[in-house]
């Protein structure tokens, strides 16, 4: 078995160059890309790939989408940036459209997902005191352990991954953390006058894909209506399309009270995130409580728009369904020895490696780059494989191949 293999010097250069220069706060597979194209990516020495992490989730569109890209360069020639001191003739446009697609009152657009997920805590908090009526700093928010919302301080607060939080403290207060798939803890939780809001993610991502029992979602809300407490779903990765619905909720037909966007909302384009609400909630927001200086900026709203027009114009929930459903079918007619298990929803999958050697997830993710695929290792054992939602039925039988040949060169 091999720990590394051959790469050519014109990649060693640009890792050397980011190794030199950059923060170590990555560890990449050692390839280096310069182009992309619907589910393909190529590197400096023009070898071809098919991408299956998509930017984690961002790129569900594909890469370089030719109305996505058309949308950013015609605005970027007119208007980019206003801030919110003045409007913007695309920024009404934008909310309006955002807010019709999902079916919510307002928006309040910022641009990378943690700070769209910070925006929900403070949201939360606004209406625990100024409607439900919870004393001065005393709001709670439950969230699931296990659990990935970003990298902020404030967020990282309730992070259970020792990665994520050590030697960052101190950490804020106002969090309370259950097990995530548990409503029995849940409903311990919210009987508490003092809790605002549920914070979850309907498809637990860095933790491995982890997809609750059928039928949590509906008692989620459930639980959220009975103790008066807003239910905040992080679809900043399991939504536009990406697990086979537009937004994993609708897999049972739930609507949360805040719902959080980010990643494709751009197609990968830019950092564009969003927190939908309905008035009660979004209406506890003044003037001069929250913003940023790129929030709901034109070339952003110019490029969402443009994002959403092509999830819904190219079918893509429905497709990554279909996808889906094949590519977890065909991995478990491989029946290899080195998954333990293939899951996921939609386009979002993980398998868990099973190997004697502690790094052979890593060593299979080197193969598949050799073989012309790339997939990310996460928490050692487990494999991530979400291609951009264009795939194709000969690209995924393409792909599982490769992961086949990849598989086999790990029993060497
Ligand atoms: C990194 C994971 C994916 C997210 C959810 C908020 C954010 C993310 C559910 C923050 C971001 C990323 C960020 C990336 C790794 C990655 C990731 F492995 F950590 F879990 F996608 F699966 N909520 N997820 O998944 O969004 O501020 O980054 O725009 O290296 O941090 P962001």
């Amino acid at each position: 078995m091999l720990t590394t293999l051959a790469i050519s010097d014109t990649t060693q250069y640009f890792i050397n160059l980011e190794s030199n220069h950059g923060a170590h706060n990555y560890h990449p597979l050692p390839v280096v890309l310069k182009k992309g194209s619907g589910v393909f990516v190529w590197d400096v020495d023009d070898k071809r790939y098919f991408d299956f992490l998509s930017g984690y989730s961002a790129v569900n569109q594909g890469h370089c989408h030719p109305k996505i890209i058309k949308a950013l360069v015609e605005q970027a020639e007119q208007l980019t940036l206003t801030s919110r001191a003045f409007h913007s003739n695309l920024l009404g446009e934008y909310e309006a459209f955002i807010t019709q697609f999902f079916g919510y009152d307002k928006v309040l657009p910022m641009n990378t997902g943690v700070e769209a997920v910070e925006t929900a805590l403070k949201l939360a908090r606004h209406w625990g005191y100024r409607v439900k009526g919870i004393a001065t700093n005393a709001a709670k928010i439950i969230v699931c352990a296990d659990n990935f919302h970003g990298r902020t301080t404030g967020v990282i607060s309730f992070s259970t991954d020792p990665t994520a939080t050590k030697d960052f403290g101190p950490f804020n207060l106002g969090y309370e953390i259950i097990p995530f798939n548990d409503l029995t803890a849940l409903s311990i939780a919210l009987n508490d006058p003092s809790v605002c809001g549920f914070l979850f993610e309907p498809i637990q991502g860095e933790a491995g894909v982890v997809v609750p029992d059928e039928g949590y979602y509906l008692g989620v809300r459930a639980l959220c209506d009975q103790y008066n407490v807003l239910m905040m779903a992080d679809e900043i990765q399991t939504g536009l399309a990406r697990t086979g619905k537009m937004l994993a909720c609708d897999h049972e037909n739930v609507r949360p009270d805040i719902l959080i966007l980010g990643k494709a909302l751009s197609g990968g384009t830019l950092p564009v995130s969003a927190v939908l609400a309905d008035n009660p909630v979004m209406m506890t927001i003044q003037p001069g409580e929250h913003g940023s200086t790129y929030g709901g900026n034109p070339l952003a709203a110019a490029v969402a728009i443009a994002s959403l027009n092509v999830l819904k114009e190219e079918n893509l929930s429905a497709h990554a369904a279909a996808m889906g459903q094949l590519l977890r079918d065909e991995l478990e007619l491989l029946q290899s020895p080195f998954i333990s298990i293939v899951r996921g929803k939609g386009l979002l999958n993980a398998i868990v490696i099973q190997h004697p050697n502690p790094d052979a997830a890593w060593e299979l993710c080197l193969y598949l780059k050799e073989l012309g695929l790339l997939a990310k290792p996460t928490h050692g054992d487990k494999i991530r494989l979400a291609p951009p939602l264009v795939i194709t039925k000969e690209q995924i039988l393409e792909s599982v191949e490769i992961i086949s040949k990849g598989l086999k060169k790990l029993a060497v």
